[in-house]
């Protein structure tokens, strides 16, 4: 880090001394991890420096948008909608939940078998190393699984200004008209608490802003399908995850560049990886920083991943809102469509996330899948084992992995994602 923060991390009421060893393993782990690769494109510099920074200078950047008066919205699932809070003049950054931290901590109000997910989110908090959360002024929980659900019940009892959302779990006309109420009853709250009005000139602009970002890694997706991969699965889960904390206008010009260097790289052939190296696309859970062991394990073992068919990823990204509307209220079912179109798998039942592997697999000439479910996920865990029936029935190989965010059980990992490798060779 550049500077010293330990007087605004103080301010923020984090615990100095835990958060310094956090930042040191994630320091240590980027090292290991990221910096250890060969051949990464030149503008990946960008998001080591942001990484670098990630608890420092951007959360100086939110606090000077909170000195003039912005507020900051938290948040836990992309069905938050980034349009509505940017258009009522306040910024939306995603909250940690990537890293097991006070687990003891957490086991005194959590059951021990919570998806490592929550558990992370709840340690961050009880451990007070999260500047993202403790910068907040709303988190913003989201009725999705029943431990979410659940879960948003406890955090209000240790967080301030906890806002809950409630969802639709079905695909139907009732289903839709929930998602519009709960999006206009947000909508109202944003408007509320920042004082600013949602007029349609701020949403349009929000909905250009959002749109633009989520295009650029949308380019960066397809430049993934060309064999050989012009950038590493590692690299692109990283950029899928500051999608979530970067300032959207930066973050857009700097996947716009990545990908303005990967067409070069692409022209000249140049890969990280020889061309054909089995191609796997990953489909599950989110991976929130600092998970990156799953990518790790296998770009270590012989393979390249080619596209995220999660919330850290296309699931959460895949979709543009149609800008054209010209009231707010045609903007708003605008942005009702398009959050409506994601394939969660709490919803029941869920065709079109099976549809959108099988399409990922086609467009990234994937040999196969690896579906990652985090241990005690029902939503996930109960729908990858439909996911493989399927996909073997169309003759994709794919490998069922369910793990946590701790190292224990990477040796057996590593055996079972050599041997499908191996497999697709
Ligand atoms: S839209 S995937 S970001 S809910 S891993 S907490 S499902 S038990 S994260 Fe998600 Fe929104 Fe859906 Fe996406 Fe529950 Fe499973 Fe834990 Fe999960």
């Amino acid at each position: 880090m550049s500077e010293n923060y330990h007087a605004m991390w103080a301010e923020l009421g984090l615990d100095l001394d835990a958060h310094d060893q956090l930042l040191q393993i994630l320091g240590n782990a980027y090292e290991q991890i990221y910096l250890a690769q060969k051949d990464r494109p030149e503008s990946m510099s960008y998001f080591d420096f942001v990484m670098s920074e990630v608890h420092g200078l951007r959360i100086r950047e939110l606090l000077d948008e909170k000195k003039a008066g912005r507020k900051i919205i938290g948040s836990y699932c992309v069905f938050v909608p980034e349009e509505i809070v940017l258009a009522a003049n306040a910024t939306l950054v995603g909250l940690c939940s990537g890293a097991d931290f006070a687990m003891d901590e957490v086991e005194k109000i959590l059951p021990r078998n919570t998806c490592a997910l929550i558990k992370s989110s709840f340690g961050f908090k009880l451990g007070k190393v999260c500047p993202y959360l403790e910068s907040a002024d709303m988190i913003v929980g989201e009725n999705t699984c029943d431990g979410k659900k659940k879960a948003y019940e406890t955090l209000k009892g240790i967080a301030d200004n906890v806002y809950v959302m409630d969802l639709p779990q079905v695909k139907s006309p009732a289903g839709r008209d929930l998602l519009r109420a709960e999006f206009y009853r947000f909508k109202d709250a944003m408007e509320a608490f920042t004082g600013s009005e949602i007029t349609v000139e701020s949403l349009a602009d929000a909905v250009g802003v959002v749109n633009a970002k989520r295009q650029a890694v949308h380019r960066l997706s397809l430049l993934r399908g060309h064999d050989p991969a012009p950038v590493s699965g590692l690299d692109a889960l990283l950029v899928n995850q500051v999608f979530f904390y970067d300032n959207p206008a930066r973050f857009t010009e700097s996947v716009n560049k990545i990908c303005d260097e990967l067409e070069t790289r692409i022209q000249a052939s140049k890969g990280v990886f020889p061309s054909g190296t089995p191609r796997i696309v990953v489909s599950g859970c989110p991976q929130a920083v600092p998970n990156w062991k799953l990518h790790h394990l296998v770009e270590t073992s012989g393979a390249v991943i080619v596209g995220e068919e999660s919330c850290v990823g296309e699931r959460g990204t895949r979709n543009l809102t149609n800008a054209g509307g010209s009231s707010v209220d045609d903007l708003m079912e605008a942005v009702i469509d398009r959050y409506f179109k994601i394939d969660c798998a709490v919803f029941t039942p869920n065709p079109d996330r099976l549809e959108h592997i099988e399409e990922m697999v086609k467009n990234y000439n994937a040999d196969g899948v690896i579906h990652y479910g985090l241990q005690f996920c029902q939503p996930y865990l109960m729908e990858s084992i439909p996911v493989e029936k399927a996909l073997e029935g169309r003759k994709i190989p794919v490998l069922r992995v369910e793990t946590d965010y701790g190292s224990e059980d990477t040796g057996q990992l590593k055996t079972r994602i050599e041997a499908f490798i191996e497999q697709l060779r």
